[in-house]
């Protein structure tokens, strides 16, 4: 068995490293969403599902969605999902890792002849990490139902909107209510990924199960002061929109180090408008990721930051605009997978590690409609959104012996009738 696991983790180490060799960047993985290296990323994952022979379709939102019937029409879909859209120079795994080992596991299930009681969708999500948008979540949201179609006059850098991004790729925004899979028929999900973080590193231990995905809230911020000349004005006379953000930035920083428990704040983007080394910043634009598991303790830690940055604006004399663009509570995940999931873990003889997932992931909007779970994989010391992210072909193929063990018993035990 263990030679049948590690020839089926080679072919999906394969098809990670083939995938990765497709970005919009000469150096480095980038594929965001809609853009030209995504949809030739999602034309390759499309090629082997047609040498598959698996049925297979694109929807309005750009997901590649397959599908495995069940011979009884009216039984329920159990979802394999992750995404194929990355942050800017990415790893290799981050999403892809769990779209392709849900293909491999459609392939086995074709290749035992394997009779279901109920359908399997994998779908390969085609926006969770919102690089392009700055809002994430845009595949798992249509299939979810939860869209917001006021999101389609969002625009990107260039000034595309969503709506123009999606026609350039063939996508069709009048089709999106119709590409969510009904509440009712959901049976469960499962979403296979790196965990982005140094437990399973630290112990040795090639996989754990998710019990809960900590809640974000992702904001733009702009300081508005005066631009001016570095050489004249005195500093007393400044409305300096920089040293504003600074002091937000490293504010931030210190009040999620104070209160740690869970909660991380992160200044990912800040860009200087009309940026020169002999003017006074007039204009700054940055972000801010808030995260923590505990709902209470994210909109404390949202509401003082907020105060916080308008009373840096106050005292600095600048004007600030603060405007959340996402916001996504804390998930728990579903305790009838959990077991059979624990129960995969035991029978492929590992220990069960369980995890809270600091990251955000498609299993969090589809939680909201049905039962779903995470399994996550052992990565290189934690190391993720970096492309020195990695994941060994011993723990990759330990992933592929739980993850058929799961299926087995899904099969079987079908914990959310
Ligand atoms: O940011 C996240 O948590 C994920 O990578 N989208
Ligand atoms: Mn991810
Ligand atoms: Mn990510």
């Amino acid at each position: 068995m263990q030679q049948e696991y590690t020839a089926r983790a080679e072919r999906i180490m394969q098809r990670i490293n083939e995938l990765a060799a497709i970005s919009e960047d000469a150096d480095g993985v980038t594929r965001t969403f809609g853009t030209p290296a995504f949809v030739e990323g999602r034309d390759l994952v499309q090629g082997w599902l047609e040498a598959a022979g698996i049925h297979h379709r694109i929807d309005g939102i750009g997901n590649l969605r397959a599908r495995l019937e069940s011979p009884n029409p009216d039984a329920k879909t159990f979802v394999l999902a992750s995404h194929i859209d990355t942050v800017v120079n990415a790893g290799k795994f981050d999403g892809p890792l769990g779209v392709l080992m849900g293909l491999d596991l459609l392939e086995n299930l074709l290749a035992q002849k394997a009779e279901l009681p109920f359908h399997i969708e994998l779908i390969a999500f085609s926006d969770e990490e919102g690089v392009r948008f700055h809002t994430t979540y845009l595949g798992s949201k249509v299939v979810t139902g939860a869209f917001d179609p006021a999101l389609l006059g969002r625009c990107d850098a260039a000034g595309i909107s969503l709506d123009q991004a999606l026609v350039a790729m063939g996508g069709d925004a009048s089709q999106l209510s119709l590409d969510a899979i009904p509440a009712a028929e959901w049976l469960g999900y499962f979403e296979m990924h790196i965990e982005q973080g140094p437990v399973l590193w630290e112990r040795n231990v090639p996989v754990a199960l998710v019990t809960a995905i900590a809640g974000q809230q992702r904001v733009e911020l702009t300081f508005r002061g005066m631009a001016g000349h570095a050489g004249t004005v005195p500093m007393n006379m400044r409305q300096d929109a920089l040293c504003a953000a600074a002091e937000f930035v490293l504010t931030a920083e210190q009040f999620a180090q104070v209160h740690g428990r869970g909660l991380v704040a992160t200044v990912g983007k800040l860009a200087i408008g009309h940026a020169a080394s002999n003017v006074i910043p007039g204009e700054v634009t940055c972000s801010l990721d808030l995260r923590s598991p505990d709902e209470q303790q994210l909109a404390q830690a949202y509401d003082y930051l907020r105060g916080h940055a308008e009373a840096v604006a106050g005292h600095r004399n600048v004007d600030l605009d603060w405007n959340l663009v996402q916001k996504t509570a804390p998930v728990t995940c579903d305790a009838g997978l959990n077991t059979l999931l624990t129960q995969a873990i035991a029978a492929s003889g590992y220990e069960t590690i369980a995890l809270v997932s600091g990251a955000g992931h498609d299993a969090v909007p589809v939680s909201f409609v049905a039962p779903a779970t995470m399994m996550f994989i052992r990565c290189y010391k934690g190391i993720s959104h970096n492309p020195l992210e990695n994941v060994e072909l011993a723990d990759l193929a330990a992933a592929v012996a739980v993850a058929d063990q799961f299926i087995a018993l899904l099969r079987t035990q079908n914990p959310t009738r």
